[in-house]
């Protein structure tokens, strides 16, 4: 593609790079909120590497509307805009070369930082599980897998019951990378849950992202197996980096649900079987589809992030400390 091609947002050029990213986050080819992040700062690296901008303001103005573009893919990672704003709150320089050098550094730096933050975390976390414990996992969450994996490092048994989690099946995921490293894995359906927490030792999730009061929003279905989980006295571990800490809630802001296409739960052929008709020609099948919902503090244990775990109640302390009172979206300026 020649730079004349390119796409353009308000008349600035954005990197095919950037527009190939935000499509692949959109449609869940890039997907989980670590490896979202990790793409977004990997695309604005991008865009600053592909500018032909003539100046420092044009550079600046290309930045912002790539980050502006990625942004608006998918809404409840906070770990999504967390990214845009670390890599465009370290854009520094007068001139094109020099904002470009420091875009980029500090794209790479966060990505490497993400890295280790899950590393550190996962030795967190291992330090909750024993030799032979056995963990339910909901969905697939790399923060969660990265304590199973330091677990299994320190040469603890470990074996896990996995969710398969309708609608897209992101147990499979999380199946084949237990596998992966060892782990004796169980899947069963989500309707099978609260049978097998008799046989599970931790719940143990990740999350899209933690509100300031301690509330966990992670994919749906993590709320009703968290009520189980306490009901059945199975402790509930939510391994989150600081990164999925949404700074909006410490000014009362919530969190917004991301409401998927229907089709993710009914296809095309299933809703004719059940209707007659195509979808949207009868009015009175609903189908809704949320990605995620809300987990109250007092039905989680403790949030393991890379500087300590934490009681959900508590998070808002490691929050002040990383945010300040600064929640801006340089984006929208
Ligand atoms: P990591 C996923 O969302 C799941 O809800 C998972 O628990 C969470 O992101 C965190 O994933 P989706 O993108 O960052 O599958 O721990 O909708 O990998």
């Amino acid at each position: 593609m020649t730079t004349t091609d390119r796409p353009t947002d308000g008349g600035v050029e954005i990197a095919p790079t950037v527009e190939d990213t935000a499509r692949d986050i959109a449609s869940m080819e890039i997907r989980g909120a670590a490896a979202i992040a990790d793409a977004a700062a990997a695309a604005l690296a991008a865009q600053a590497d592909a500018s032909s901008a003539d100046s420092a303001a044009a550079f600046r103005a290309e930045l912002r509307a790539a980050a502006s573009q990625l942004y608006e893919t998918r809404p409840t990672a906070v770990s999504l805009p967390n990214a845009l704003r670390y890599v465009l709150r370290g854009m520094e320089g007068g001139d094109v070369a020099t904002l470009r050098r420091s875009t980029i550094r500090r794209a790479e730096a966060f990505r490497r930082d993400l890295e280790a933050a899950q590393d550190t975390l996962g030795r967190v976390g291992a330090n909750r599980l024993r030799d032979g414990d056995v963990v339910m996992t909901h969905c697939h969450s790399t923060d969660a897998l990265a304590c199973v994996a330091a677990a299994v490092e320190d040469g603890k048994h470990v074996e896990a019951i996995v969710k398969e989690t309708r609608p897209r099946q992101q147990g499979h995921i999380t199946a084949r990378d237990l596998r992966e490293m060892g782990v004796p894995v169980t899947l069963i359906v989500d309707n099978a849950a609260r049978r097998y927490l008799d046989d599970a030792d931790h719940v143990l999730v990740g999350a899209d992202s933690i509100a300031a009061d301690g509330s966990v929003i992670n994919k749906i279905g993590t709320s009703g197996l968290a009520v189980n989980a306490r009901e059945r006295g199975v402790p509930v571990m939510v391994a989150a980096q600081s990164i999925k800490c949404h700074p909006d809630t410490m000014t009362g802001h919530t969190v917004e649900i991301e409401m998927r296409d229907e089709r993710e739960v009914l296809d095309v052929a299933a809703h004719r079987e059940i209707t007659g008709v195509e979808p949207g020609e009868d009015a009175e099948l609903v189908v809704e589809n949320p990605a995620f919902d809300v987990t109250p503090p007092r039905h989680v244990d403790a949030i393991v992030t890379e500087h300590g775990q934490y009681p959900p109640e508590s998070i808002v302390m490691l929050m002040r400390e990383l945010f300040g009172e600064t929640t801006s979206d340089p984006w929208q300026t």
